[in-house]
C-alpha cells in the first residue's frame, strides 16, 4: 500500500473536497479491526476431556500389552528351560538311585572302567581301529564282551549321552552286511537287526558292497554304513553279572 488513496467527499454546495487517506491510516484501521476480532479459544469441556482420556488410555494399553507380551515370552522360555533341566536331573537321579538300590540288594554294579545301563556294562574307547579290530578288541578285553550292538532307542539315547561325556564322536557298532549285501546282522549272533532294532539315517545304508559296517556318529541323528577298513572309536558291551 504505497500510494495515497484519494476520496472525494460531496459537500452541501457540491464543493469537492479532497480528502487524503494515507496507507498508514488504512493499515492502522485494519489491524485495529483485527485486534478487536474475538477468536474463540477451545474449551476443555467434559466431552473433549473424555475423548482425550480415552485416547491416552488406548495408547497406554497398547504399550503395556506389547511390553507384557515380551515379558510373557521371556518368562515362558525360562520356565520351559527350568522344566527341561528338572526332567534331566530327575532321570539321572533315578538311574543313580536304582543303581544304589541294586547294590544294596546284593546285585553287582559294573566293574571299574565300565558304565551300566540296564543289565549291560559298557566300556568306551577313544582309540581308532578298523571294524574287525574293534570286534577283536572287545572280545579280548573281557569275558563275554562284544562290540556294541544297540537294541533299543533308549539304549541309543544313553549311548549318545555317554559318548559326549567320554569324548567320543564316531563309533563302530557290531552290525554288518558283509555276508549278504543289504541284510545287516548282529556280529555276535548273525540275527537280522531289523527284527530287533534298526535306526538308519535317511537314504542309509547306501554304500553297497564297499560299505558293510555300521557306524554311530554324534553328528547325525541316525546310523550310516561305512567301509569296514576305516578306523573309528569303539564301545564294548557285556552283560552285568549278579552274585546269585
Ligand atoms: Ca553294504
Amino acid at each position: 500500500m504505497n500510494e495515497n488513496i484519494y476520496t472525494e467527499i460531496p459537500t452541501e454546495d457540491n464543493t469537492q473536497v479532497a480528502s487524503i487517506v494515507t496507507s498508514d491510516q488504512i493499515y492502522s484501521e485494519i489491524t485495529t479491526s483485527q485486534d478487536n476480532v474475538q477468536i474463540p479459544l477451545p474449551v476443555m469441556n467434559d466431552h473433549i476431556y473424555s475423548d482425550l482420556k480415552t485416547e491416552y488410555n488406548t495408547n497406554a494399553s497398547k504399550h503395556t500389552d506389547t511390553a507384557a507380551g515380551k515379558e510373557n515370552i521371556r518368562r515362558n522360555y525360562v520356565i520351559a528351560l527350568i522344566v527341561v533341566l528338572i526332567i534331566i536331573i530327575c532321570v539321572l537321579s533315578s538311574i543313580l538311585i536304582v543303581q544304589n538300590l541294586e547294590q544294596e540288594n546284593g546285585e553287582t554294579a559294573c566293574e571299574g572302567g565300565w558304565y551300566q545301563f540296564g543289565d549291560t556294562c559298557y566300556q568306551f574307547s577313544n582309540s581308532s581301529v578298523t571294524f574287525d579290530d574293534a570286534v577283536k578288541m572287545c572280545i579280548g578285553v573281557s569275558s563275554g564282551a562284544i562290540l556294541l550292538e544297540i537294541r533299543s532307542l533308549e539304549e541309543e539315547i544313553w549311548i549318545r549321552f555317554m559318548m559326549k561325556l567320554q569324548g567320543l564322536t564316531t563309533t563302530w557298532m557290531g552290525i554288518t552286511d558283509s555276508l549278504d549285501e543289504g541284510t545287516f546282522v548282529f556280529v555276535s549272533s548273525d540275527k537280522k537287526i531289523q527284527n530287533v532294532y534298526a535306526h538308519w539315517d535317511r537314504g542309509q545304508p547306501e554304500g553297497g558292497k564297499s560299505e558293510n559296517c555300521g557306524l554311530l556318529l554324534l553328528g547325525y541323528e541316525a546310523w550310516h554304513d561305512f567301509p569296514c577298513s576305516f578306523k573309528y572309536e569303539y564301545i564294548c558291551a557285556k552283560a552285568r553279572l549278579c552274585r546269585n
